[in-house]
């Protein structure tokens, strides 16, 4: 399926970037198990209480600068840089791991074909709540004990993390490149994701809508599991770098 497909639309979910150390958010150990979405995932969390969303954030940044791709990543950024416009990575991630894969399988030629579409935006950047105005933030330097809230150079309003939170859309060009890169593709390959969040869950459904067919790869069964033309269960970091031709 993978060395036939003509075009392939990828997503992958927190489960791509487990074994990197990175923690998932609903499974053992997940983040949602020491803290509930609502309380600080979400715009009203940020104005209820944005010390604690920004200690969570400050918390996750830290631990994601010691994180490092792994072989799935790579095996993905592979896939992609093979042949240039054939497939499109779709990512719910927010860790940048992607990108660092697929600047290291580049090497000098241009990483931009595997660079992923990142429809939850970026943990390693800060945008303004007031101007808009985003900037780069340096990870490494992210202290979990520090509970100020960053403040915006223009205006002064609050910094918050670049990530799409519940209730708030995702950037319209992003998602609909996503949307239009499912609706083009005959195989879609979702890897380590619950498949619970809209609207990228449905990425999967529109390409079986167009006729296309789904191949999953995950350590358990998901919503979208029946629907799979192929189910893979297992980590994403062995899985991956086998059925990358
Ligand atoms: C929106 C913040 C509308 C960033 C996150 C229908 C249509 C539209 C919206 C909705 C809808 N129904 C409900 C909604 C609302 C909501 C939603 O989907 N709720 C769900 C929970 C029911 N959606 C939204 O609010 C979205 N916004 O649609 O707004 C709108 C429109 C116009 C105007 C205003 C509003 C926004 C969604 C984004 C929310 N932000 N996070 C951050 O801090 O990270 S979501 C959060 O969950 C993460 O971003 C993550 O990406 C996402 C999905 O989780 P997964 O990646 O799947 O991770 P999870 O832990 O769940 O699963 C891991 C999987 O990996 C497991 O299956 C596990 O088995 C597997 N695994 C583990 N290890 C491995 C592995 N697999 C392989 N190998 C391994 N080693
Ligand atoms: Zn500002």
């Amino acid at each position: 399926m993978l060395r036939d497909a003509e075009r392939i639309v990828v997503l992958t979910g927190a489960g791509v970037s487990a074994e990197s150390g990175v923690p998932t958010f609903r499974g053992d150990g997940g983040l949602w198990k020491s803290y509930r979405p609502e309380e600080l995932a979400t715009p009203e969390a940020f104005a209820r209480d944005p010390g604690l969303v920004w200690e969570w954030y400050r918390w996750r940044r830290s631990l994601v600068a010691r994180c490092a791709p792994n072989p799935g990543h790579h095996a993905l950024a592979r896939l992609a840089l093979a042949q240039p416009g054939r497939t499109t990575i779709v990512t719910q991630n927010v860790d940048g791991l992607h990108h660092r894969a697929a600047r290291a399988e580049a090497r000098e030629r241009d990483p931009k074909p595997a660079f992923p579409i990142e429809v939850h935006g970026a943990i390693h950047r800060d945008r303004c709540s007031g101007c808009s105005h985003v900037e780069d933030a340096d990870l490494a330097a992210a202290d979990p004990a520090d509970s100020g809230i960053p403040r915006c150079a223009r205006c002064g309003s609050p910094l918050r993390p670049d990530v799409v939170w519940f209730g708030e859309a995702l950037d319209p060009a992003m998602i609909g490149a996503a949307f239009a890169a499912a609706e083009e593709a005959d195989l879609c390959l979702v890897v380590g994701t619950s498949a619970l969040v809209y609207p990228a869950a449905s990425l999967p459904d529109v390409t079986r809508a167009r006729g296309g067919r789904v191949v999953e790869v995950n350590l358990d069964s998901t919503p979208l599991t029946p629907y799979a033309w192929k189910s893979l269960k297992g980590p994403s970091g062995s899985i991956l770098p086998r059925i990358v031709p």
